[in-house]
């Protein structure tokens, strides 16, 4: 790399020939580059989102506009933004015969962000290898403040589905975005183009009625946030909605026809159901966990750890009270008894509520109880028993 500093910048047309073959050949399924000036149709859509509330309390999304829409607010020397696509379609969940606590394709392996991460380093320093020129560069996947749909469709990787998803007419969106801020001048792609046409399956299905208009998510509605980004209760009357979701939701993109023709499975081993927790959560299992070193030996290393003890333990909860698991009663006693957590707690008793026999504990708990809150839902939850 000795002459690399000294060398002019590259060719624009040679290092974009350089580049693709590269993530190529690093595993990345979808390639394209985008000019660094700011995403203004999208800061304008998120503008609108933020002021109508669907961003709940994702602090992160409370940002300024002009930093989410801005790639040169992250690297003021950023001239051009890779967009890069990894398919993480691990197939299709098996049928739910043991009643288990399902978990979105997304997360039945690694963590993304780390795996991601350490491939974006290596392809930069493949590209300033093979370009010899240093390349001042940020890669990230779903960790910085930017609106990487939006730079993702102006790259040509796909268009926005009525899901709001980018769907690629290659891969459909089964589909990590990754980006790679650089201060080469490099070609920019055709912005991606494709229609719904008149399908409206996932407004349709939507088991919460979260998608309020054609590519607009409310936050507050949709299962992926209230199982995975929301750290306080799930609102009562969501819970039955939430079915056997017990973190994330795939609802929207399993029923769009793109993913059923296009859908193919990833190439990365990182992301199959062996890497890591995979299709179901065991959640006679799960309810034990009263420790967060016992949490951090489960999950550490996967997407799961991202609602934490509380959370994940309030979703399993949901969860047993949906299907009415008569094998999870126990550890939802135990759950109500003993857990350090309100959430877990107050959740648990929402379960037992809608499962016959278990008057005497909720009872029980009720004279000893100290939060209000949780109270509140022993109460509830007796009322359901009356
Ligand atoms: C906050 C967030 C969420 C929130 C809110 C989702 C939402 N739809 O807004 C919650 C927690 C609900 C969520 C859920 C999921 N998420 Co999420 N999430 C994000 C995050 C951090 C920001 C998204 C955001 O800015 N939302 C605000 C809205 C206003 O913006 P947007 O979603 O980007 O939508 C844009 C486009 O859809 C566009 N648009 C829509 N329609 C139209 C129509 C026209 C004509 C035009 C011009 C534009 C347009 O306008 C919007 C603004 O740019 C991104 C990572 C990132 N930094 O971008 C990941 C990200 C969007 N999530 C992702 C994933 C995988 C998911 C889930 C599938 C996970 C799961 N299985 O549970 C679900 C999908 C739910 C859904 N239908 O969106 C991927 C999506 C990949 C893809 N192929 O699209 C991302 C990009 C992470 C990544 N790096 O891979 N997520
Ligand atoms: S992820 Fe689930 S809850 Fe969220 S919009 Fe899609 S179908 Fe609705
Ligand atoms: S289900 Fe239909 S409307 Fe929804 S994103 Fe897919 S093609 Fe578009």
């Amino acid at each position: 790399m000795a002459d690399a500093k000294t060398k002019s910048s590259p060719d624009p047309v040679e290092a974009r020939r350089v580049l693709e073959e590269l993530a190529r050949a690093a595993g990345f399924d979808l390639v394209g580059v985008t000019s660094a000036e700011p995403l203004r149709e999208g800061g304008e859509r998120l503008r609108k989102w933020q002021e109508a509330g669907m961003a709940a309390d994702m602090g992160y999304m409370h940002r300024p506009v002009e930093l989410l829409s801005n790639p040169k607010k992250l690297q003021k020397s950023a001239r051009s933004v890779v967009s890069l696509g990894v398919s993480y379609y691990p197939g299709d969940h098996p049928e739910n015969a043991d009643g288990g606590g399902r978990v979105a394709r997304y997360a039945w392996g690694r963590d993304y962000h780390e795996v991601i991460k350490e491939r974006l380093f290596r392809l930069r320093e493949e590209l300033q290898e093979a370009l010899g020129v240093r390349v001042k560069a940020r890669g990230f996947t779903d960790a910085v403040p930017l609106l990487e749909r939006s730079a993702a469709q102006r790259s040509g990787l796909g268009f926005f589905g009525r899901n709001s998803c980018v769907i690629s007419g290659d891969v459909g969106s089964y589909f990590f975005i990754a980006d790679l801020i650089v201060d080469l001048a490099l070609p920019p792609d055709e912005p991606g183009t494709g229609t719904c046409g008149r399908c409206t399956r996932c407004m349709d299905r939507c088991p919460t009625g979260a998608i309020k208009a054609p590519g607009v998510v409310d936050a507050r509605l949709c299962i992926s946030y209230l199982t995975i980004e929301n750290r306080g209760e799930i609102p009562r009357e969501l819970r039955p909605l939430i079915s056997d979701w017990t973190f994330g939701c795939d609802i929207c993109q399993e029923v769009c026809p793109y993913n059923k023709t296009k859908a193919s499975q990833s190439r990365w081993p990182e992301f199959s159901a062996a890497a890591g927790a995979g299709p179901y959560l065991d959640l006679t299992q799960v309810l034990e966990i009263r420790s967060e070193e016992e949490f951090e030996a489960r999950f550490a290393g996967t997407p799961l750890t991202r609602p934490g003890r509380a959370g994940l333990l309030r979703n399993c909860c949901v969860v047993a009270g949906n299907l009415k698991l008569r094998e999870a009663v126990p550890g939802l006693i135990r759950c109500l008894r003993q857990d350090d957590s309100a959430l877990v707690r107050g959740h648990a008793a929402w379960a037992l509520g809608g499962i016959e026999g278990c008057e005497a504990e909720l009872r029980e708990a009720e004279a000893i109880e100290e939060d209000d809150w949780c109270r509140g839902e022993i109460v509830f939850a007796l009322g359901r028993r009356e």
